[in-house]
């Protein structure tokens, strides 16, 4: 298989709000994002992951878009936008654009010319219905609002869907015209030089919503195709979707060369580890491990052969992983780092997640930014739960607790702003910030510097052959990777709770230790003593 950069590469996505400000109104912007690429150069990241940055309403923060080739005055100027591409690109760091094209803000040109005349060339840009019997024509709600998803146009007499928020219209993609203009609009984007895509919800395009199918409608993969055809496919470009409903077969089938997709998706699999099986958003379970282990396993063996994955742990979307899975510990956050750029497949780093940033709790409702959040909040207080009960769920999924800004240093306002900052600080800053990470060789920064490194110099992390050791202690992942001659053992105590236990395979001996979150390793391969969340990476002979 041809090698790609985005095999040796790893990605870090930016949630703009939260990253720099840089003229003091307490919204990160382009401008601070590019005071700050010497970091990410120190980092060692191939590509920046950019959140939505277009001209928005910002009812959903920049997921609702209103112009795809502005740049929202948020943000900056698309002078500002060349610009961090250009110094981006000087010290070696691509970048990739958030294509949100499963819906736009309802403020959108499109929308706003489809809803005043019936007639109009972009009415079938968006999804219209009759209705039937004088209500919805079917039963869809939207996740962001707890109602309906279908809202009445009184104008002429249809609905229209909207399957996240109210200011968030789906796009009809069986609409050929609709087709080529976001075609068009992502080549103003390639022209001006980007390296990628990652495409929002990419598995509701094309949704049979009349069977109330929302995921994997009939033309999904054709419309991949016809994308893929008409915009990248000359270049080596990176284009991962985001796929709730995609498990590890589906997961090959979009990322399958030969399919003329997309590079890979972001399955989610794996966090329903911790989570009861269709139960809401706030139902956690005590995290099994197994479960979470079977998930990473699944993704490795169904895209062994054809296909790539993508690894993550956090997005802007989930909580803080080093919260979810360790306790805050930073020992944890490098254990999981360890376990995540081991395996085979393109690591993304969430913002912050490299310092061991933790899960920002919200005391009040009136401090929650999340639409989503909010939402669900006024459903559960219309339910007659108390403001307390409501608000000790909505702490569990609440999205604003990855999206607090980022701690660059221990002063008041973290050096993330001269502002007031859009949403409160994370009070652990004082400890957990880049100034007091950079430069240290204990710290969990240090660890994904290494990490970085490591797979950039490694082939055997970029292309080797993944595979599962078996009868391994439940509370243990191991694996290895091998590349020719080469075999390299990934251990990690996923538990709180040290662990002595001898590893299946007979035929293990230690060459050394390439990294480990504990100062030396007690281990002797194969027979292991590890301490609370202890991780190696280790060379075999
Ligand atoms: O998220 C997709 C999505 O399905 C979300 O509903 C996600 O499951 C939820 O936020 C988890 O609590 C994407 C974006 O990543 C998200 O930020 C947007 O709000 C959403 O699409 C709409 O564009």
């Amino acid at each position: 298989m041809r090698q790609h950069w985005w095999q040796s590469a790893v990605v870090y996505q930016i949630y703009p709000r939260s990253f720099q400000d840089s003229d003091g109104d307490g919204i990160g912007d382009l401008n601070g994002i590019i005071s700050r690429l010497d970091y990410l150069q120190q980092l060692g990241i191939g590509a920046i992951w950019l959140s939505p940055v277009y001209r928005s309403p910002s009812a959903d923060n920049g997921y609702d878009i209103a112009d795809y080739q502005a740049i929202d005055p948020l943000f900056g100027t698309m002078a500002d936008m060349d610009r961090l591409i250009l110094e981006a690109g000087k010290r070696g760091i691509r970048l990739i654009m958030d294509l949100v094209v499963n819906h736009t803000s309802d403020e959108h040109p499109w929308f706003v010319a489809a809803r005043q005349d019936p007639n109009a060339e972009t009415r079938d840009y968006y999804i219209w219905a009759d209705p039937v019997d004088g209500h919805e024509p079917n039963a869809l709600t939207s996740g962001f609002t707890g109602g309906s998803a279908w809202e009445f146009d009184e104008r002429s007499g249809q609905y229209f869907l909207h399957l996240f928020s109210r200011q968030q219209i789906d796009l009809n993609w069986a609409s050929p015209a609709l087709r080529q203009a976001v075609y068009q609009m992502m080549n103003f984007w390639i022209d001006r030089g980007i390296a990628g895509f990652r495409l929002d919800v990419v598995d509701m395009i094309g949704k049979d919503w009349c069977h109330n199918g929302v995921v994997n409608g009939p033309h999904l993969h054709e419309y991949l195709h016809e994308m893929n055809r008409k915009t990248w496919r000359d270049r080596d470009f990176l284009t991962v979707g985001e796929a709730w409903s995609a498990d590890p077969e589906l997961a090959r089938g979009y990322s399958d060369p030969q399919n003329q997709e997309l590079s890979m998706i972001f399955q989610f699999g794996f966090t329903w580890a911790d989570r009861v099986l269709g139960g809401a958003k706030w139902e956690t379970q005590p995290l099994d491990i197994v479960a979470l282990k079977q998930a990473l396993f699944e993704n490795q063996w169904a895209m062994a052969s054809a296909g790539w994955p993508s690894l993550f742990w956090s997005n802007h979307d989930l909580p803080r992983a080093v919260t979810r899975y360790g306790q805050n510990c930073p020992v944890a956050a490098k254990m999981l780092a360890i376990v995540l750029h081991g395996l085979r497949g393109t690591p993304f780093i969430y913002q912050g997640e490299e310092l061991g940033m933790t899960s920002a709790m919200s005391e009040t409702i009136e401090t929650v930014d999340d639409v989503e959040a909010r939402a669900i909040y006024r459903q559960l207080r219309k339910r007659g739960e108390s403001a307390g009960q409501a608000m000790a769920k909505l702490n569990v999924f609440n999205r604003d607790q990855a999206r607090t800004p980022m701690q660059w240093d221990a002063t008041p306002k973290a050096g993330f702003t001269t502002g007031t900052p859009w949403l409160a600080i994370n009070a652990d800053h004082t400890q957990v910030n880049a100034a007091a990470e950079v430069g240290a060789a204990d710290s969990v920064w240090a660890t994904y510097r290494q990490l970085i490194a490591l797979r950039r110099h490694s082939p055997i992390l970029q292309t080797g052959t993944f595979g599962a050791l078996e009868g391994d202690p439940e509370q243990i992942i191991a694996y290895t990777r091998s590349l020719g001659e080469e075999r390299w053992l990934i251990v990690a105590n996923f538990a709180e709770t040290p662990i002595s236990t001898t590893l299946a395979s007979p035929a293990m001996h230690l060459d050394r230790y390439l990294i480990s979150n504990y100062a030396l390793p007690e281990s002797e391969v194969p027979t292991l003593r590890l301490r609370p969340y202890e991780a190696f990476i280790a060379r075999l002979k």
